[in-house]
């Protein structure tokens, strides 16, 4: 507890301790016992992938007794009944149906398609312990509320969907047989981030993989190495060693370069870096280079693949290495190709942003919470610059200062686990918000957290327009908080008809660069009709047409991000034949077909008729 506080002052300055002593505490209560690494996937690991026995558990008995307590020591984590036992045992893992992690189990069995609520999970693994190594079970993601317990003791709670972390098993784990227990709750809540109204399917359960870490009794926990801006050649950023003595040495290399660096960690275990190279080849969508980058403190050693790049604004220019970029993107759920259900792997990641990239993408904005490492290491290799979002969506109860520490953990996991992904230029801080003064005061909060956290990247959100007669105008009082603006518009489809952009005209009152970060219509592949007949790939072609040239007389428009790639299942889409619970407003469909419109998107975005700033 002691590094987690100390390295949360460093962070953020001892003016705001206060605050951060408040938050912790109020994280304190659903997340307890978790850690964040970065470059979790680079360390040796034993993956608990496979089968795990479950049970579906609507009244969560197993973890509540008859007068709703908490058990302490829950009925379903006593594990196998012994002779003698008081009570007897109404559940048996061994004869429990299976479920497959990584993976929802929405997809996985029929029963479970609309589930909300609890299920167990368990796995017996083997494993021998080492000396001078400590254990971390680490979860890629879990949604939305999640308990885990080794052996029948509780090494960690943890609530969000979207974002990974770790709990040290060291003390419980040992050689031999061991087992492990979860429940995973996604039942949507008023207070919770997201709230309860989403428009995606709640895919619940242990949704990325799960395995076991191994790292040395003092290890690095986290680092930020990225180049400085204004240079092509520094290298700044800090290492973060948990648990070892103050004024240890920590060494960085990127020997491709011949380059070394070494510093000493504080009283806090931050030791900062900063050191010169020569012939740094800078990390761009033309040419994503990564170099091996090997992290050394004491006995403890990490190599990691970091591509070296800067990302500011100048006026209404977005530049990447000191150059003006125009983001020709497209909007990504984590929903898997072919099969449906929430996206985890490298395959998944490979096909949808290989789709990104035959459709002439240099961006993508992964919408609406932060999606797998998978994605972010997919994108780093293929050049894919990157918007990451935390799960600030709609409407979140703004005044409660318990949702508020949520959404700060939540963006404090996020930026910690992924923050030496070069493809990632923006942490975006929410989507579609209602203009209220609470709302941009919380909103307000994280952009200031984010900031302190990462001053490397720019922050966006996506705003509303409103609109008079044919104007829209952007003037959400949230575009102060923010570096780069965001809008999404549905011209052509919740409103008027795809001409209808036609005679729009933008009135933007922010003299900062523009994203589009929304637009598009429903099509059924494969379903043909006229131009002016919805559902059809010609109506959406349509929208698509009529988008182009009205976005393109914006000034400050620096990218766009059309909603969206892939078809995606939402429980708000029944229209039957149609929908069939999915929004269908994917260029693709979840099955891989092309609809026109991505030939429409393709052609502007391969022949330069739209944005010419790069
Ligand atoms: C939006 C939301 C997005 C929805 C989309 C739609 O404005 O940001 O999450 O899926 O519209 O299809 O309505």
């Amino acid at each position: 507890m002691r590094n987690f506080f100390q390295s949360l002052r460093t962070r953020v300055g001892v003016g705001m301790l206060m605050t951060v002593w408040s938050i912790a505490a109020a994280h304190a209560q659903t997340t307890q016992g978790t850690l964040v690494l970065t470059g979790a996937d680079r360390r040796p690991a034993t993956s608990l992938q496979g089968e795990w026995a479950s049970i579906v558990d609507p009244y969560f008995s197993g973890l509540f007794s008859f007068h709703h307590e908490e058990k302490k020591n829950g009925w379903f984590l006593n594990y196998k009944a012994k002779p003698g036992d008081p009570f007897p045992t109404e559940y048996d893992y061994a004869k429990a149906p299976k479920l497959k992690v990584p993976g929802d189990w929405n997809t996985q069995r029929e029963s479970l398609f609309f589930y909300e609520g609890p299920v167990w999970y368990e796995k017996d693994f083997s494993y021998q312990p080492k000396e001078h190594t400590r254990v971390f079970l680490h979860v890629g993601a879990a949604n939305y509320h999640s308990w885990f317990w080794v052996n029948g003791k509780k090494v960690c709670e943890h609530e969000g969907g979207f974002t990974a972390f770790n709990c040290e098993v060291t003390s419980v784990i040992h050689g031999g047989d061991n087992f492990v227990v979860a429940a995973v709750d996604n039942t949507r809540r008023e207070d919770n981030v997201p709230t309860l109204e989403t428009d995606w399917w709640n895919y619940g359960g242990l949704t990325r993989e799960v395995s076991l870490l191994e790292v040395p009794d003092s290890f690095i926990d986290q680092y930020d190495l990225h180049l400085e801006r204004g240079t092509g050649s520094t290298i700044a950023g800090w290492v973060h060693v948990r648990d070892g003595a103050s004024g240890a040495t920590v060494e960085v290399e990127i020997p491709e370069l011949g380059a070394r660096s070494s510093a000493i960690t504080d009283a806090e275990g931050r030791a900062a870096i900063l050191f010169d190279v020569k012939g740094l080849e800078r990390w761009s969508p033309e040419s994503p280079k990564l170099y091996k980058v090997e992290l050394r403190a004491g006995t403890d050693s990490i190599d990691e693949l970091i591509g070296f790049r800067t990302v500011e604004t100048r006026g209404n220019e977005i530049l990447l290495n000191g150059k003006p970029v125009f983001l020709r993107g497209v909007s990504v759920h984590a929903e898997a190709p072919y099969r449906t259900g929430r996206a985890y792997s490298d395959k998944d990641a490979e096909t949808l942003l290989g789709w990104a990239k035959d459709l002439g993408c240099n961006f993508v904005r992964l919408a609406h919470y932060p999606h797998a490492e998978t994605m972010l290491r997919a994108a780093d290799r293929l050049g894919l610059l990157v918007w990451s979002e935390n799960p600030v969506y709609w409407a979140l109860e703004f005044d409660n200062t318990k949702v508020l520490a949520k959404a700060e953990q939540q963006l404090d996991e996020e930026i910690d686990t992924s923050r030496n992904h070069a493809a990632i230029i923006f942490w975006s801080m929410a989507n579609e918000t209602p203009n209220t003064a609470a709302r941009t005061q919380f909103i307000d909060t994280l952009a200031s957290r984010a900031r302190g956290l990462d001053g490397t990247r720019l922050i966006t959100a996506a705003l509303l327009v409103r609109a008079d007669g044919n104007t829209k105008i952007v003037d959400d009082p949230l575009g102060k908080a923010l570096d780069v603006i965001g809008v999404n518009e549905y011209i052509g489809w919740y409103e008027g008809h795809p001409e209808s952009a036609d005679g729009t005209q933008w009135d933007i009152r922010y003299n900062k660069p523009l994203i589009v970060s929304e637009f598009g219509a429903d099509a059924k592949a494969g379903l043909h009709g006229g131009e002016n007949e919805r559902w059809t790939e010609e109506y959406q072609a349509n929208v698509f047409r009529h988008q182009l040239p009205m976005l393109n007389k914006i000034p400050q428009l620096r990218g766009m991000s059309p909603w969206l790639l892939m078809d995606f299942r939402s429980p708000n889409r029944p229209l039957p034949g149609i929908q069939d619970e999915f929004n269908r407003k994917g260029l693709i469909s979840d099955q891989g077909q092309k609809k026109a419109a991505f030939y429409v998107l393709q052609r502007a975005y391969k022949d330069g008729t739209i944005g010419k700033a790069d």
